[in-house]
């Protein structure tokens, strides 16, 4: 058998280049050569407020976009990861072996709770959740982008503990990273990972902007004092477009310098865009066929629950086992 990838997306804000470049391109070349399950994580996305109809109407938005951008349901199953309950069975297990000072030491739980003055418990369980729609797929490979790094090492240590505790149950699972776009920045904020949540209109584009408005984002990305393209001394906004840019048309690191190599900022942005455009083009045209075929979304995330359901259920009741708890 193929080994098994997973890796999960939230349905909060539109998503956007960092979230294409850093996980959903490579979720899409992968599906391929492995068995993939990709999942609509709207369980995660509660762990803040979200108002219920913008929510639900993310999620179709979100799942409309996977397909766009080449997620193809006869090779992988999309799901929603509420429609599965067997992830919040495991969860509640995992949780049972995590030490609360693992979830105390994650940097997203500890920016999520200096940020806000009353949180949910469920912000300090989110990566046990992670975890859970991780191992019980048994997944082998989880692609996802930097940020993620950390939760990622904690399902590990979190899988090795059940297994150290109760006997071999889960398969500890590897991260996969991208070599470029692992990390998109800002393009307001170059110093500040590109993100769905982040408030302003120049920072994120997002993968349904249309062309006028990828342009305007992107001419009006912070640079930095010097005119042109020094690859040497180029601050964090210079980086993290040349990053877009060899992230989209995979150019290698030599082709880079020297195309770009002394080229005034101007030019850089306006031959980024255009590259950006481009390569959404594609994705946007599928999306309007897709979205214009009513039922087809809801059809896919019911054949891709009802495909993985029988998997999440064989490794609950694996690990209810090991644990001791009744099962008839
Ligand atoms: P939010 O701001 O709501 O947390 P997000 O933009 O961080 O959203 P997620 O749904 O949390 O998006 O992440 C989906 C995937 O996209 C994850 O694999 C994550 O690592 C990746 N990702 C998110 N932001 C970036 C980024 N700026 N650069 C590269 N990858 C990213
Ligand atoms: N926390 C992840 C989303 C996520 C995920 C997953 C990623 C939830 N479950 C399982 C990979 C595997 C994020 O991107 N913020």
């Amino acid at each position: 058998m193929r080994p098994r990838v997973l890796s999960g997306i939230q349905p909060t804000g539109s998503p956007h280049i960092g979230n294409y470049l850093g996980a959903l391109k490579n979720w899409a070349k992968i599906q391929y050569d492995y068995d993939s399950i990709y999942c609509i994580v709207d369980l995660h996305a509660v762990t803040v407020y979200q108002d219920p109809a913008e929510l639900r109407a993310k999620i179709e938005e979100l799942a409309g976009v996977l397909l766009a951008i080449g997620i193809d349901p006869t090779h992988s199953s999309l799901i929603v990861q509420s429609s599965v309950a067997a992830h919040a069975e495991l969860a509640w297990m995992l949780t049972c072996v995590t030490p609360i000072g693992w979830l105390e030491r994650m940097t997203q739980f500890k920016a999520k709770s200096e940020a806000q003055e009353s949180i949910g418990s469920g912000v300090m369980q989110y990566p046990v959740l992670m975890a859970a729609d991780i191992l019980i797929y048994q997944a082998a490979i989880v692609p996802v982008g930097d940020d993620q790094s950390q939760h990622l090492e904690l399902t590990r240590d979190i899988a090795q503990r059940f297994n150290s505790l109760y006997g071999d149950t889960f398969v500890v699972p590897e991260t996969r990273l991208p070599t470029v776009g692992a990390r998109i920045m800002g393009l307001d904020e170059p110093e500040k990972k590109m993100s769905k949540s982040a408030a302003g209109s120049g920072h994120a584009v997002s993968l349904l902007d249309p062309p006028d408005v990828i342009r305007k984002k992107i001419l009006r990305a912070t640079t930095d004092s010097n005119p042109a393209v020094d690859f040497e001394t180029a601050g964090a906004g210079v980086r993290n477009l040349l990053a877009i840019f060899q992230a989209f048309t995979e150019s290698t690191d030599e082709a880079l310098r020297t195309q770009f190599s002394g080229m005034r900022y101007g030019d850089l942005k306006k031959t980024v865009a255009e590259a950006v455009i481009a390569a959404l083009e594609p994705i946007q045209k599928r999306y309007r066929e897709i979205t214009a075929e009513t039922g087809y979304i809801a059809r896919v995330l019911e054949e891709g629950a009802e495909k993985v359901r029988p998997i999440a259920n064989d490794t609950v009741k694996k690990a209810k086992r090991a644990m001791g708890l009744y099962t008839p």
